[in-house]
């Protein structure tokens, strides 16, 4: 681990009022959740086109239910790592601190932290797809593929957002809105390959903010981070913390 970065980013951090962080899969592959582009990623089992498209789903609820049951049998197993604990840790330690993430693992939730933006939706919530009613599901595995709407009888959907469906706009304005208004923005375990979500560092970089990026591998945000810390951040984040906790 660079100590000189982690040393810089502490005082960085120490200095800021308002933190947004942004996660991806990588800050739960500690926990065991193969990320989607890793050497065990989950697209390469499966072409994302073929699984997470409204279009795939109407060709073939069943496929699609059988991989959402087969994720959320990985995710029910594992545990938060000490990266989710450490930013569920900071969100008393900051003025404002808040979690902007990608993952539907819900693995932020139950670490402990609040104040979190689910971009992407949330793999334990089902959607009716007549009444569009949202519920939360915690069977695993599925008794029934594809589930059943409990009211109205109607096919369920997983309360998540495909490729080429549009994100919640509520949700997403105040993602850009945190991005515009923080002083620093963490970007930790995403590849900042699938849009709008990799856009909200730019947004921030361009509002004065400073990133800092947590990542083993360089990645399209990596030129605008003021500090990159090539790390797991289960590592990395403990560490900063423990800086932070010293003074
Ligand atoms: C939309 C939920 C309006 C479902 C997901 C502009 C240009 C080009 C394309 C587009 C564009 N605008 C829109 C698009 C289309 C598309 C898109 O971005 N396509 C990509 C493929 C180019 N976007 C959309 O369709 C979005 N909707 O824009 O609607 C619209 C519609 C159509 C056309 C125009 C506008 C909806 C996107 C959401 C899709 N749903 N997930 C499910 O999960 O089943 S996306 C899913 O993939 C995840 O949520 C996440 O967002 C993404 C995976 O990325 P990462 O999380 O970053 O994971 P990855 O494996 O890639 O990287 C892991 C990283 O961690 C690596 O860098 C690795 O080095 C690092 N790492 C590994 N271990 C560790 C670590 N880091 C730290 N510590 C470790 N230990």
């Amino acid at each position: 681990m660079d100590t000189k970065a982690i040393k810089r980013a502490a005082e960085i951090l120490r200095d800021s009022r308002h933190v947004a962080v942004l996660t991806g899969s990588g800050i739960s592959a500690e926990s065991g959740i193969p990320t989607f582009r890793g050497k065990d990623g989950l697209w390469k089992q499966f072409r994302a086109e073929d699984l997470a498209t409204p279009e795939a789903f109407a060709r073939d609820p069943k496929l699609v239910w059988e991989w959402y049951d087969w994720r959320r049998g990985i995710i029910a197993k594992v545990e938060p790592n000490p990266g989710h604990r450490t930013l569920a840790k900071w969100e008393e330690f900051f003025h404002e601190f808040s979690v902007i993430t990608q993952n539907i693992d819900g693995l932020h939730a139950k670490a402990g932290s609040k104040n979190i933006l689910e971009l992407h939706g949330n793999i334990w919530k089902v959607r009716c797809t007549k009444d569009k009613n949202v519920t939360e599901n915690y069977t695993v595995p599925l008794t029934e593929i594809p589930p059943a709407c409990p009211v109205c009888g109607a096919m369920l959907r997983p309360h998540v957002v495909w490729f080429g469906e549009s994100l919640d706009t509520g949700i997403l304005s105040r993602a850009f809105g945190l991005s515009s208004s923080c002083d620093v923005m963490l970007v930790i375990g995403t590849s900042a390959f699938v849009q709008p979500a990799a856009s909200l560092p730019l947004r921030a970089a361009e509002s004065g903010a400073k990133i800092i990026e947590i990542n083993p591998d360089p990645t399209p945000l990596t030129s605008y981070a003021e500090i990159s810390l090539p790390g797991k951040a289960g590592e990395i984040l403990p560490a900063i913390d423990g800086l932070l906790q010293k003074e």
